[in-house]
């Protein structure tokens, strides 16, 4: 009687101690588990959107003048040249060239790269208009 009890004590310990080191094999899962958390990073991948948010700027052609004649855009952002005139223009600078504008067309660029850029008309050569493109 007093023997078998003492079995029982000595096998409650083991199973103790076999408890305390589960606990312990649990902790190291835990620290496994933590490198979970990078496969965050690729959803930064997703960041290359900012040129579908430019905007479009319109410049009217009309009574031989551009105007505005000086318009003020970010990188990114596209100008509209629309001619209201009854005759062909043009829109010809130092990275673009919209070839004749016939009356009622028009002609987009997108501007990528800070910097001023000076264009005139090829037809009309006095008829001058600026862009000045800000970074982003
Ligand atoms: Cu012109």
């Amino acid at each position: 009687m007093r023997k078998g009890f003492m079995v029982f004590i000595v096998l409650l310990g083991a199973f103790l101690a076999i408890g305390c080191a589960d606990t312990a094999d649990e902790g190291e899962v835990g620290e496994e588990v933590t490198p979970v958390e990078t496969p965050v990073t690729p959803v930064s991948a997703v960041t290359p959107q900012p040129l579908d948010e430019g905007e479009i700027v319109e410049v009217t052609i009309e009574d031989s003048a551009f105007n505005p004649q000086s318009v003020e855009i970010s990188a990114g952002d596209t100008v509209r040249w629309t001619n209201r005139d009854s005759v062909d223009h043009s829109a010809t600078g130092p990275t673009f060239n919209s070839g004749i504008i016939a009356p009622g067309q028009s002609f987009e660029f997108l501007f990528t790269d800070a910097g001023t850029y000076n264009y005139n008309c090829s037809i009309h050569p006095s008829m001058e208009g600026t862009v000045v493109v800000r970074e982003e």
